[in-house]
């Protein structure tokens, strides 16, 4: 079912970070980008994933969960250099975790594997970065975004807790529980990902604005998944994110303190 849509590569690294890229017809860069893809069950959809990933990328890292479809062996087929990591744990938390540890790239990128997010906004993201963000987030809400994928239900809950966040934390978001978004590699010694399920963007967006990061919001279309079912349940994944959005809420003194840094202190929080 599947075609090889990118050659392996023979011996040396096709992107060695200080070679300048084009990555764009207006843009180049040096950083190495890393791909991780956390997937379970999803052998139908990852071409389609894949078919849209820009061949400058230096690796993609595929975090299997478990999947008891043809996951791993169609990612090796479309993709011959992918990194595949097998998930000891359960959850899109821990498999995220467990890519991002495999990564090699400066600059980290997440995508899901259902089909949902389109590969050529990996530059959107990444120009964000080269420009001086440190955590470019994906919004479905933001101008130029989009959802053909979130009931009304679904959008109603991420609207209420993305405000909630908003007004406890001093963010100003559009889009909570999304999950394509990128950042530098060091920003995870900043935020020290501790979580297992879908609330591990909320966490990500929670931490980066604790830790004083500098956020830019990027308007990112979400489309339908294209085959499967989603393993997200609305009540219970909610009620996890409202649970880790208490929990981080309730540890102020330390964001204040990291917010009266005096590096820190003039990028907190900032979404431009
Ligand atoms: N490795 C791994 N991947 C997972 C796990 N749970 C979900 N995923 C992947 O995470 C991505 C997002 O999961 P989805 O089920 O599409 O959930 P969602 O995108 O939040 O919800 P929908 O918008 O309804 O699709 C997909 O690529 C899944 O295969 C898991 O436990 N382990
Ligand atoms: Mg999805």
């Amino acid at each position: 079912m599947s075609s090889v849509l990118r050659p392996a590569t023979t011996g040396t690294d096709p992107s060695p970070a200080g070679r300048y890229r084009p990555v764009s017809s207006h843009l180049a860069i040096a950083p190495p980008v890393s791909v991780v893809i956390p997937a379970m069950n999803e052998a139908e959809n990852l071409p389609y994933v894949f078919k849209t990933l820009p061949d400058w990328i230096h690796e993609v890292v595929l975090v299997d969960g478990n999947s008891t479809d043809d996951t791993v062996q169609v990612a090796r087929e479309l993709w011959p250099d992918v990194k595949v990591v097998e998930q000891r744990g359960k959850g899109k938390g821990d498999a995220l975790i467990t890519g991002f540890k495999a990564c090699t790239g400066d600059i980290i990128v997440m995508v899901d594997a259902d089909g949902s997010a389109d590969g050529q906004e990996i530059v959107s993201y990444v120009s964000a970065l080269v420009s001086g963000a440190d955590f470019a987030k994906g919004s479905r809400f933001a101008n130029g975004g989009g959802t053909d994928d979130m009931t009304f239900i679904r959008k109603l809950g991420n609207r209420a807790l993305c405000g909630v966040v908003n007004r406890k934390f001093g963010a100003r978001y559009t889009d909570l529980c999304y999950g394509y978004n990128a950042f530098w590699r060091h920003c995870l010694d900043r935020i020290e990902l501790d979580c297992t399920g879908f609330e591990v963007e909320t966490l990500m967006n929670i931490r980066v604005v604790k830790a004083g990061l500098k956020v830019q919001e990027i308007p990112s279309h979400e489309y339908l998944r294209i085959h499967g079912t989603s393993n997200l349940r609305a009540v219970r994944d909610g009620l996890r994110v409202l649970r880790v959005i208490m929990a981080e809420r309730s540890n102020r003194r330390d964001l204040r303190r990291r917010s009266h840094s005096p590096v820190l202190g003039s990028v907190r929080g900032e979404v431009s």
